[in-house]
C-alpha cells in the first residue's frame, strides 16, 4: 500500500486526529488523519483510493476491533473525529459545482442513531454526481423528512441507519412519508440494512453502498 495511505490508515485506526491532538498521547506531535489525507491528494493519490483504503477499509477494521471489545466507544468516537477531519479534504474532489444540478436529495439517519461517517460518504458521492443534497443529520424523526419534503417538493429521499434495532425506524418514516407524499422515491441503506428488507417494507430501492445510491438516483430519478 502506499505509504501516505498507509499513515492515513493507522491514524484513523488509531484515532489520530492531527498533528496538535494530544490523542492517542504515543503520537503526540506527529501528524495526523487530517495532515497525511492532505498530503495525499496534493501529491495525486487517487481520491477514490484515499476513501476505500485510507478510509474505509481502516474504519471497518476498527468496527471488528469494536466488536471483539479490544476497543471501547471512546475510541471509535476518536477514530470517527479522525474519518471527519480526513473527509473536509476529500470533499471538493467529490464535487463538480460546474454541473447543473441534477436533482434534490434529503439525506438523514433515521431517528435514534447516531452514525453519520457512512450517510456523510454516500452524501458526497451524490453531490458529486451533480445533484444537490439536503443532508439532516442523524437522529432525524419522521417530521422532520415531511417538512424537507414540503420545503424541496419533488426530491428523493435517502434514509441510513447503522443499528438492528434503529433500521426498524426505516419503516415508520417511509411510511409517514408514504401517507404525506406517496410519489416520493426513497432509498435506504447502512451496514445492517437489506435488499430482502428494503422489500420488506415498501422502500422504493436500496444499495449496500455509495455508488449504488449514485446509480439509482441517474437512472431512475434524473430525466433530461
Ligand atoms: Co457504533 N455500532 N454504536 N458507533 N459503530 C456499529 C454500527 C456496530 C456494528 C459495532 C459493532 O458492534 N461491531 C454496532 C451495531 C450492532 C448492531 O446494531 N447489530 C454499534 C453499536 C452497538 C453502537 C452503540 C450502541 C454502542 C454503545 O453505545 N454501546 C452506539 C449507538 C449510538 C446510537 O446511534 N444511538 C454506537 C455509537 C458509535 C459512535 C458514536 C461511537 C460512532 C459513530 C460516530 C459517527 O458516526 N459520527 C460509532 C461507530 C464509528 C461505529 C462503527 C465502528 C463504524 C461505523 C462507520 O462509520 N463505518 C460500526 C462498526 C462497523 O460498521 N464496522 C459501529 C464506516 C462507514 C464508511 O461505513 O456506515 O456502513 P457505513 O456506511 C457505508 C454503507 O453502509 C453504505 O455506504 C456507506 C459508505 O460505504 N450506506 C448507505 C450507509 N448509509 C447508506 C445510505 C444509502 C446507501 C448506502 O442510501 C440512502
Amino acid at each position: 500500500m502506499n505509504e501516505v495511505l498507509e499513515n492515513l490508515a493507522r491514524c484513523i485506526e488509531r484515532g489520530k486526529v492531527n498533528s496538535k491532538s494530544p490523542y492517542p498521547p504515543d503520537l503526540k506531535g506527529q501528524d495526523g488523519a487530517d495532515e497525511y489525507a492532505r498530503h495525499a491528494l496534493d501529491t495525486g493519490v487517487d481520491p477514490q483510493d484515499v476513501l476505500s483504503i485510507g478510509m474505509v477499509e481502516a474504519m471497518q477494521r476498527v468496527g471488528a476491533r469494536f466488536r471483539n471489545k479490544e476497543i471501547f466507544v471512546p475510541d471509535v468516537l476518536m477514530s470517527a473525529k479522525a474519518m471527519s477531519a480526513a473527509m473536509t479534504h476529500l470533499k471538493p474532489h467529490f464535487q463538480s459545482a460546474s454541473v447543473k444540478r441534477k436533482g434534490t436529495v434529503i439525506m438523514g439517519t433515521v431517528s435514534g442513531d447516531l452514525h453519520d461517517i457512512g450517510k456523510k460518504i454516500v452524501s458526497m458521492m451524490i453531490e458529486g454526481s451533480g445533484w444537490e443534497v439536503i443532508d439532516l443529520g442523524t437522529d432525524v424523526p419522521p417530521e422532520r423528512f415531511l417538512t424537507a419534503i414540503q420545503e424541496h417538493p419533488g426530491s428523493v429521499v435517502g434514509l441510513s441507519a447503522l443499528l438492528t434495532t434503529t433500521m426498524l425506524n426505516m419503516e415508520k418514516t417511509l411510511q409517514e412519508i408514504r401517507r404525506a407524499s406517496p410519489g416520493t422515491r426513497v432509498i435506504i441503506g447502512g451496514a445492517p440494512v437489506t435488499s430482502a428488507f428494503a422489500e420488506q417494507i415498501g422502500a422504493d430501492a436500496y444499495s449496500p453502498d455509495p455508488h449504488g445510491a449514485v446509480e439509482y438516483m441517474n437512472t431512475h430519478c434524473f430525466t433530461l
